[in-house]
């Protein structure tokens, strides 16, 4: 096929595939400038805690100790497959010290304050974690800030102190603070399959975070950002949320039920401190030992057995001269 015939059939391959879906922006889970309606209030968005609205941004929290605040979208997602892009901006007179970080959600349960990034633990559904301040002591198998999936099914506990490493799906480093440019993340579910992408340096293109296959979401759960400061603090800043359905029409799937799902991730990516691989080469020393030790005294009982044969000979040798 020559080049042109050919980029043509992908181009209309491209046209068929864009008429397929429904994807476009669902106002009803995206937040836009200008923000407010008629009122004070933000249609289909609920503020909880310190939250407060500017023209400019939502500001989730100032850059001030002890803050915590998030904003919830009040209409549940009934799309199986979503984009959600997200341009926010975190920032602060901070150095070297500032904290704690965003959280992205698409959960179960909304509207309810808590210690993982200002929203509840053992929560059911996703988290997506911007991670801006290391709380554990020890040595990370990466840098912070840094952005990271748990997808939770009410059981699993956030553990702060390991920068929730222990429960995360997958990770990825980024250099999200303090910057003078926007900044943006896409959280992608399609098929079951997550990506997460960044836009951070200002070149207005998507450059992945990871991919994970296997997670399981229902349909039904509510998106919502949340952020919160401690001894440390930045301002956590929302500037929009853009969320596009990717469900195809014909899809003979989007038939299936998808509102009782558990959520559940195939992998969880194994934390840096359970990795202890001495015990192997252990076991090999042992099985080293044990032979030379069953080996020498191998040796003995055949030595020790032909000194008792000889000594036997020589007794039997005295007795017949
Ligand atoms: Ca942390």
């Amino acid at each position: 096929m020559h080049l042109k015939a050919l980029l043509v059939t992908l181009a209309a391959a491209a046209a068929s595939a864009d008429w397929n879906t429904k994807d476009y922006m669902k106002r009803e889970h995206s937040l836009t400038r200008p923000y407010q309606g008629t009122g004070t209030t933000i249609p289909f968005w609920d503020l909880v805690g310190h939250t407060m609205v500017t023209p400019k941004q939502v500001r989730i929290t100032p850059d001030e100790q002890s803050r915590s605040g998030a904003i919830w979208n009040s209409v549940a997602c009934s799309s199986r497959n979503w984009e959600l892009q997200i341009e926010f901006k975190i920032h602060g007179k901070g150095k070297d010290l500032f904290g704690d970080g965003l959280a992205i959600w698409y959960v179960r349960d909304r509207m309810i304050t808590g210690p993982v990034f200002g929203n509840m633990d053992y929560f059911t559904g996703l988290a997506v974690i911007l991670d801006t301040y290391s709380n554990h002591n020890g040595i990370h198998n990466h840098q912070h800030p840094y952005i990271s999936a748990m997808v939770n099914n009410g059981t699993l506990h956030y553990d702060h102190d390991r920068d929730g490493t222990h429960t995360q799906v997958a990770g990825c480093e980024g250099r999200f603070r303090n910057l003078d440019r926007d900044t943006h993340i896409a959280v992608r579910y399609e098929n079951d399959v997550l990506t997460v992408s960044t836009d951070l340096d200002g070149k207005s293109a998507w450059k992945e975070c990871f991919s994970v296959k296997g997670v399981l979401l229902p349909t039904g759960y509510y998106f919502g950002v949340s952020a919160t400061t401690g001894d440390l603090s930045d301002n956590h800043d929302l500037l929009s949320v853009k969320m596009y359905e990717l469900d195809y029409l014909d899809d003979p799937n989007n038939q299936e039920d998808r509102s009782k799902i558990v959520p559940s991730a195939e992998l969880f990516e194994p934390p840096r401190e359970h990795i202890e691989d001495p015990k192997p080469s252990l076991s090999g020393i042992k099985i080293f030992l044990l032979l030379m030790v069953g080996s020498i005294a191998l040796i003995a009982c055949v030595v020790m057995g032909i000194m008792f044969y000889q000594k036997h000979q020589e007794k039997t040798r005295k007795r017949f001269y």
